[in-house]
């Protein structure tokens, strides 16, 4: 494997670095999702249990960063880093975050970000509705002006079992709920990705609910964890990691951060998320980070770390009990997940 691992402490350089060395930084792409958690049965199509992987057919030299320089948000990044948020792991090499992907709307394997190349994210408008006093839309690069940015180094769980830990940039949701300024009718929130099956192959596909949708509760959307990443690695968001606006809620399973978001409404009713649709016994609207709670087809005690496939205990709420616990005071164990 010729996988460098970079410790946390090294960040500090790559933020530095300027994107003509991440360009020229290239490498061969072998490890990531090659050979490991294999599993039996699994008859039903669904949520991300694509759980081999797919990125090691992408073992070539990849340019996976080349668009960011075009991006009208580049010279925004790096932003300052909030160093509240600590991880006692490596930072994910970036590379590997930028290759081993999910994003359904341009297919089901890991190996997407050439195809997500074809997403237009200017112009990008943001639509804020429903239980709002009033509704109205931003432009994208208005938005960013607005926010106040910092990075976060989060952990990221997969519920396929497989973690990274990721340097995004962002701010903070509760800021932009205050700029949204939801009615008290307001309980939970949902997000939607664009619908484009024009540039989008996955959505050409019938059988998923298009578009891609997730929810939070409003007390979870105003805990100061939730984060709007809009960057990572020191540089605007690539294409294939949700660009140019995704959730963050690093406590819940990775399929709960949605990308590529258009709208953000406020609703009285739970909405259903993507995968609560397709498959609501497995990926369920809480989808909190739970060892205990095993995914019906496997195991969540333990993840692969994805850039060393080293194996590691899972902890609750992916290691935020102290953050987000409180939230789920008094709920049942397995609600957390399912209900
Ligand atoms: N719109 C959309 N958002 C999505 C997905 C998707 O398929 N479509 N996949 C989810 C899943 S399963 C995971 S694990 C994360 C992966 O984010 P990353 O590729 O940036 O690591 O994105 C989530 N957000
Ligand atoms: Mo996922």
């Amino acid at each position: 494997m010729l996988i460098r691992k970079r410790r946390g402490w090294e960040l500090a350089e790559s933020q530095a670095t300027p994107e003509e060395v991440f360009r020229n930084r290239r490498r061969f792409m072998r490890a990531a999702g090659a050979g490991s958690l294999l599993l039996a049965g699994g008859g039903l199509l669904s949520a991300c249990d694509d759980m081999n992987g797919g990125s090691q057919a992408n073992a070539a030299e990849s340019d996976a960063f080349d668009q960011l320089s075009e991006d009208p948000s580049f010279d925004l990044y790096p932003v300052e880093r909030n160093s509240r948020y600590q991880v006692e792991r490596d930072i994910t090499e970036r590379e590997l975050a930028g290759t081993y992907n999910n994003f359904y709307e341009f297919g089901s394997s890991k190996n997407i970000w050439q195809k997500a190349e074809a997403l237009p994210i200017r112009p990008w408008t943001l639509r804020i509705e429903g239980e709002v006093e009033e509704p109205f839309d931003i432009d994208i690069d208005d938005l960013l002006a607005r926010m106040p940015l910092e990075e976060r180094i989060y952990r990221l769980r997969c519920v396929e079992a497989w973690s990274m830990v990721i340097p995004w940039s962002g701010f903070q949701l509760s800021h932009m709920l205050d700029l949204a300024r939801p009615t008290s009718n307001a309980r939970y929130i949902r997000f939607t990705t664009l619908e484009d099956p024009e540039v989008m192959p996955g959505q050409r596909a019938g059988w998923y609910p298009w578009p891609y949708i997730e929810g939070l509760t409003m007390e979870e959307a105003a805990n100061e964890l939730a984060f709007m990443g809009t960057g990572m690695y020191g540089a605007p968001l690539p294409k294939q990691n949700g660009a140019p606006l995704r959730l963050v809620v690093p406590w819940k399973y990775g399929f709960k951060s949605i990308k590529s978001v258009v709208s953000i409404a406020f609703t009285r009713e739970r909405p259903v998320s993507f995968w609560e649709e397709i498959a609501g016994n497995e990926y369920g609207f809480w989808a909190n980070v739970n060892p205990e709670v095993a995914h019906p087809r496997w195991s969540q005690a333990e993840e692969r770390v994805v850039g060393n496939d080293e194996r590691v205990p899972t902890r609750i709420y992916n290691g935020y009990g102290e953050y987000v616990s409180e939230l789920y005071a008094g709920m049942d164990q397995d609600d957390r997940l399912y209900r």
